[in-house]
């Protein structure tokens, strides 16, 4: 499908948003935005789940950052199609940013289209991209206070990685204090823990990934 931006689509961020699900949706695209403060391995769990699924799907990657191609790149050495946005000073990707890039994406051959949002957790939480699902990832060296310190965050996001388990041993991070505050701002979402160094965790999120493609694109 050749795409043709409307001019009306960059109108404002509600019109961008509404053109790119529809176009997710005629696509048959799940796409999946990926939140979380500076740091906490949005990209590290990328480059590990798309090198796992490559056999499986047909994946995509968009990667927003203020600056760098850097994470792009990243994610291009496992073979995976990586389109960057450079924002030059916004903390936030909106959904025109997105429907600019849509372009350099062939949508009809892509099953999973992730999008790294820029490292902030709160701006990224205000602007529907036109995903199917928001997650966010909260690494341990965080700390247990930023669930309720950045609720909106875990308010809007359907799902809480928590990355970095390996480093539990180290930390005073308590998981069971963060699924009690997860529930307590938003009992719709579910607390996984996982590593992107070590792998441990990664088939229940895998196979959260399986079943929202099998969920989200019925068409
Ligand atoms: N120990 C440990 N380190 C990790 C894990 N995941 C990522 N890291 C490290 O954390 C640092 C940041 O990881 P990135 O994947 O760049 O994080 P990011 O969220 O993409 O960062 P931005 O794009 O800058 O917002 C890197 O040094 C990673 O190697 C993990 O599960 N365990
Ligand atoms: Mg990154």
């Amino acid at each position: 499908m050749k795409i043709t931006l409307d001019k009306n689509v960059m109108d404002s961020n509600d019109h961008a948003a509404s053109y790119n699900r529809d176009l997710f949706r005629r696509t048959g695209t799940l796409v999946i935005n990926m939140m979380s403060s500076p740091g906490a391995g949005k990209t590290a769990i990328l480059e590990k789940t798309v090198s796992a699924l490559a056999g499986e799907f047909r994946i995509a990657v968009i990667e927003g950052d203020i600056a760098t191609e850097r994470d792009a790149e990243r994610i291009r050495r496992n073979g995976v199609k990586a389109v960057q946005i450079a924002t030059e000073g916004e903390c936030h990707l909106d959904p025109r940013m997105v429907a600019k890039v849509l372009p350099e994406i062939d949508l009809d051959t892509t099953d999973i289209l992730f999008i790294e949002n820029v490292g902030n957790l709160v701006c990224p939480s205000e602007f529907d991209l036109g995903q199917n699902y928001r997650i966010v990832v909260l690494s341990t060296p965080e700390g247990n206070d930023k669930m309720t310190k950045y609720p909106l965050m875990f308010h809007v996001t359907d799902l809480a990685l928590i990355n970095k388990i390996d480093l539990l041993p180290y930390l005073s991070f308590d998981l069971d204090q963060a699924k009690k505050d997860l529930r307590g701002i938003n009992p719709h979402s579910r607390l996984m823990p996982l590593s992107a160094r070590s792998g441990e965790g990664f088939d229940t999120w895998l196979n959260w990934i399986r079943k929202a493609y099998q969920d989200g694109v019925k068409d």
